[in-house]
């Protein structure tokens, strides 16, 4: 092993460059069937191709021949691994013993083949027959003794065919139970802006882009989490675009960024300036930031009257004066305090803002997992209404999505709270009564399993497993399930730490062709930019006998509640079937089977984005929240004598969520090691620790549970006094359950307070 670290510039090169490239192809090489992967990658991101698994980026109109970008390479190699976990490897080990591997070993072992059953007789998986596994789950909810002891989990990959007929099955079976790994990502943007706008989706499209003259990044890393995003600042930043980063850390993405597809750049060794500026706020200090903006428009308009777009405010927006009263009574002592920025840095922000006629918000986690991430969400909305910065060309909102389909999930109908105005249309098309009642979203389900009120666990995709908070107590809630039910490509986590009876149902991959009876299908995805385009896969299953998300999700359906409200067997035969079921149900999906043979698909409409408000009051909302009265590390330090620190906690360059692809985290200089923890240079003197010491890392809470983490290297890093920073899923048994953001239930994954000690030897 070895890490090296100086200070924040662990690495000497731009980001993307050649070092992105030889990266992709020891990525592929190690696959194994690096043929396969080639022909693959041309495809990816093009029309008639499939849509990359990497990520919600939007795809550029006028992208070359290649569009997709290192860490795409790993998702798409990962799929096309030559591996296999077959009926012998499960043989060969037991549970217990898999319990023993860790995240990337798990996944490496190669794709799933058949399905699966988990007896405890012998602590083997063993083979089932596909109709076996749906007979064993439907015999499961029937006997349950109300449909909400049932739970449907949804990671944001399934496209809009098998998310729809997922939901659709739940909600006929009689439950609105679909917690969904949005509710561990942007929930607070979906429900801030809608508070705000009144819809809940990004109001900008990629050509906004082009024309913005600033964009701010706010708590997101693209050039891990969303490479191709670079590329479009990277535009932006050469034709003159100012571009503002706000990070807890100073990110290698961020700075400097040489195209991959730029051969001039490649060539002569040049990068491109990304962030002009950039600011290190404490963690959780955003909505300070953007209320000291705020206030430094309010006190420079008494004096100019262009820093305020008076005429949008008057116009279109609601709220306006208690906004203003609220800015105004918040002193600059605590917005300095909780952003840890300095006057003069808050100034400068405003400068840019105030001279940037079309300005660009974008943000990611290090915006939506805190406690107060719905009023940062709404206070990132109010700083763009006072200068009219919505519903303009070049100018918005950009909540940049996580998984590649989990904004198109959520169009399609998962949602643990779904609107009555949907559920009226399911009632109309299908001639049944939907539920009523709120389900449970993905804490509420682990709360609801430990309590032993829900009993059968289903993932359409993801690791509940590794991705949720309170690892220890997770575990419980499903191991106290009677059975729990996987839909995977790849073993994990979830697979291993199961309920009484388990099943792994293997689905084939975005990547792979779909032929059911009709012919060969395609799928639907949307991207952060609502737009909804196609995706057909090029490669052979990975074995012959995988089915499409969509043909389990209707076999499940099939043999729990028979065809007579849906056709479930005739919709998986025929993909293009249920687009016209969607077309029929969800608004803006008119024609959608034409639609999709444009060649970039097609775009849903944002209403706020035509400045046409579905709020209560049909205008644009300001919210008036307070400052939080106190960060995480303040509350917490009345429970400890200790100092007390705040993690966040984040990806890898090697990792996508819980999958592992490899040790390393090369923009910030850690190779070979991922139990790892980044600190403030001036703390670690002050905690007597030494580059490389290894540290026990506690959680502080007031529940009397005991939450820690062992030996991790502590590493100095370019950081904000008083935060640390961490990888996740190894860090996720520090996450109490109970610490959840307000309004919304987003476990509080990037402020979790902890105290630092050195390892006992
Ligand atoms: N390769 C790859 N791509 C991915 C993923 C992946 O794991 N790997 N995951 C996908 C998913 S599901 C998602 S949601 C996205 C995640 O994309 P990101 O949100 O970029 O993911 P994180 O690694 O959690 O990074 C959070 C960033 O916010 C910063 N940050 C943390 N807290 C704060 C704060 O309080 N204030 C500010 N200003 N900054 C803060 C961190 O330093 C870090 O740079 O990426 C998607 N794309
Ligand atoms: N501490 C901490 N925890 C976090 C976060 C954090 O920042 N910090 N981030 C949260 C966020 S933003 C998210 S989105 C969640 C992610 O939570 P999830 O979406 O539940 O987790 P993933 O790791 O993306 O899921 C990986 C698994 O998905 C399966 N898979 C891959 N491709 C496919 C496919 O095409 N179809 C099917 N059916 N299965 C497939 C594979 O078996 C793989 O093992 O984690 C959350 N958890
Ligand atoms: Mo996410």
């Amino acid at each position: 092993m070895s890490t090296s670290s100086k200070n924040g510039s662990p690495y000497p090169h731009p980001a993307g460059g050649w070092g992105a490239l030889k990266s992709s192809a020891k990525h592929l090489i190690q696959t194994e069937k690096s043929a396969q992967g080639v022909k693959t990658l041309l495809k990816a991101n093009q029309p008639g191709g499939f849509d990359c698994p990497g990520c919600a980026w939007g795809d550029e109109k006028k992208a070359g021949k290649i569009d997709f970008c290192e860490n795409g390479v790993k998702a798409i190699a990962w799929e096309a691994t030559g591996k296999r976990t077959s009926d012998e490897f499960f043989a060969q080990h037991s549970l217990t013993e898999l319990q023993q591997w860790d995240d990337h070993s798990l996944e490496k072992s190669g794709r799933l083949t058949e399905p699966m059953l988990y007896d405890a007789r012998d602590d083997h998986y063993h083979p089932i027959s596909w109709d076996e596994a749906f007979s064993l789950i439907a015999e499961n909810l029937q006997q349950l003794a109300s449909p909400n002891e049932a739970l449907f989990y949804t990671s944001g990959r399934a496209s809009n065919e098998a998310a729809y007929l997922y939901q659709l099955f739940g909600r006929v079976y009689g439950t609105n139970n679909f917690p969904d790994c949005s509710n561990m990502c942007h929930e607070a943007s979906g429900i801030g802006v809608t508070r705000s706008l009144g819809t809940g989706k990004g109001t900008v499209t990629i050509d906004d882009f082009e024309l913005a003259d600033a964009i701010f990044v706010f708590g997101q890393n693209p050039g891990t989490n969303h490479p191709r995003m670079l590329g479009t600042l990277r535009k932006a930043s050469k034709r003159g675009a100012r571009i503002v980063a706000i990070n807890n850390l100073q990110e290698k993405g961020l700075q400097h960024f040489a195209d991959p597809q730029s051969p001039k750049e490649m060539l002569i060794f040049s990068s491109t300036t990304i962030s002009q500026h950039y600011f290190t706020p404490r963690l959780g200090g955003d909505m300070a930031i953007l209320r000291g903006i705020a206030k430094s428009l309010f006190e420079r308009a008494t004096t100019n009257s262009t820093m305020l777009d008076n005429d949008f405010i008057a116009r279109h927006c609601h709220g306006f004066e208690e906004y203003k009263q609220a800015v105004e009574s918040t002193s600059w002592g605590k917005i300095l305090q909780q952003s840890a920025l300095t006057r003069a840095d808050i100034e400068l922000m405003t400068d840019i803002y105030a001279h940037s006629d079309k300005v660009i918000f974008t943000w990611a986690m290090g915006i939506t997992q805190h406690k107060h991430s719905v009023a940062t969400v709404q206070e990132l909305i109010n700083v763009l209404l006072l200068r009219g910065n919505i519903g303009k060309a070049g100018a918005g909102a950009c909540p940049v999505r996580g998984h590649s389909n989990v904004q198109g999930n959520r169009t399609v109908g998962i949602n643990e709270k779904p609107s009555s105005a949907f559920l009226e249309a399911l009632a109309q098309r299908y001639h049944f009564t939907p539920p009523k009642s709120n389900g449970f979203n993905t804490v509420e389900s682990i709360h609801a399993m430990l309590a032993k009120q829900a009993k059968v666990f289903i993932g359409l995709g993801g690791n509940f497993a590794a991705a949720t908070p309170d690892t220890e107590r997770t575990y419980q809630a499903l191991k106290n399930c009677d059975l729990t039910v996987h839909i995977s490509t790849k073993l994990n986590r979830s697979h291993i730490v199961t309920g009484k009876k388990a099943l792994i149902l293997p689905c084939l991959g975005r990547t792979e062709i779909d032929n059911q009876s009709s012919g060969e299908q395609c799928i639907t995805v949307e991207d952060s930019m609502s737009m909804v385009h196609s995706s057909r896969g090029q490669n052979e299953p990975a074995s012959p006998l995988l089915k499409s998300e969509t043909a389990i999700v209707a076999g499940i359906a099939n043999a729990t509640l028979g065809e007579s409200i849906v056709p479930w067997s005739n919709l998986a035969n025929d993909y293009g079937l249920i687009r016209d079921e969607i077309s029929a149900v969800i608004p803006g999906f008119t024609d959608y089977n034409q639609r999709i043979e444009e060649k970039r698909g097609f775009y849903l409409q944002n209403p706020a984005a035509l400045r046409q408000w579905n709020t209560a009051t049909s205008k644009a909302m300001f919210s008036h929240t307070a400052l939080p009265e106190q960060l995480a590390f303040e509350v917490a330090e009345q429970y400890t004598k200790s100092l007390v620190f705040t993690l966040q906690t984040l990806r890898s360059h090697d990792q996508y969520n819980t999958t592992i692809y490899g040790m390393n985290d090369r923009y910030r200089g850690v190779y070979g090691e991922r139990r790892v923890v980044f600190a403030n240079a001036e703390d670690m003197e002050k905690q007597h620790l030494k580059e490389g010491d290894s540290v026990t890392i506690k959680t502080v809470s007031s529940d009397g549970i005991e939450r820690s983490v062992q030996h991790f290297k502590v590493i100095p890093y370019q950081i904000p006094s008083g935060c640390l920073a961490a990888y996740y899923p190894e860090t996720n048994p520090l996450v109490p359950l109970e610490s959840t953001a307000d309004d919304c239930g987003t476990p509080t994954y990037k402020s979790i307070a902890v105290t630092l000690e050195k390892s006992a030897t």
